[in-house]
């Protein structure tokens, strides 16, 4: 089914430069990027966005890592692109990501893992809709 899905080039990929490597490797994979911004993304929107994990132990981290400088927010559309996407992004911790994989090539670690991408249709509208300001 043609999709799309909210892709974040996170401020660890951002500073190390890997933004136009990682959209290579997006476009590879037949996802067509339908609208990128570079932007500091604000606590209240990173709360709002992050909101599924408010209550765990790593929240605060997690708001103060994806604010602590610019980021990449993309649209991204295709065949499947949800699960083609984050095929492509690779595990959570980029110890356990596949050969390929984004986050084997750029990730530093569990919370410095380069990208996000929508795990479901419900989460990429959600998701598109908080960032839709922002395009
Ligand atoms: P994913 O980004 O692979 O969908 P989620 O949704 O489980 O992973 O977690 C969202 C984000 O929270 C991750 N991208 C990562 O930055 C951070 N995170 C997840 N688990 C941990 C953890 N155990 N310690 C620190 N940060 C974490």
């Amino acid at each position: 089914m043609n999709e799309k899905t909210l892709c974040i080039i996170k401020p660890d990929a951002v500073a190390n430069n890997y933004v136009e490597e990682i959209n290579e490797m997006i476009s590879s994979k037949d996802l067509i990027i339908l609208n990128s911004v570079k932007t500091n993304i604000s606590k209240e929107i990173a709360e709002n966005f992050y909101a599924e994990h408010s209550k765990k132990p790593f929240f605060n981290d997690l708001v103060d890592f994806i604010t602590s400088g610019p980021a990449i927010v993309q649209i991204l559309q295709g065949e499947s692109c949800i699960s083609n996407y984050r095929d492509l992004m690779g595990a959570t911790n980029p110890a356990e990501a596949k050969e390929g994989t984004i986050r084997k090539k750029y990730a530093e670690s569990t919370s410095k893992n380069a990208v996000h991408g929508s795990d479901s249709k419900d989460s990429a509208e959600r998701e598109i809709e908080i960032m839709s300001s922002l395009f």
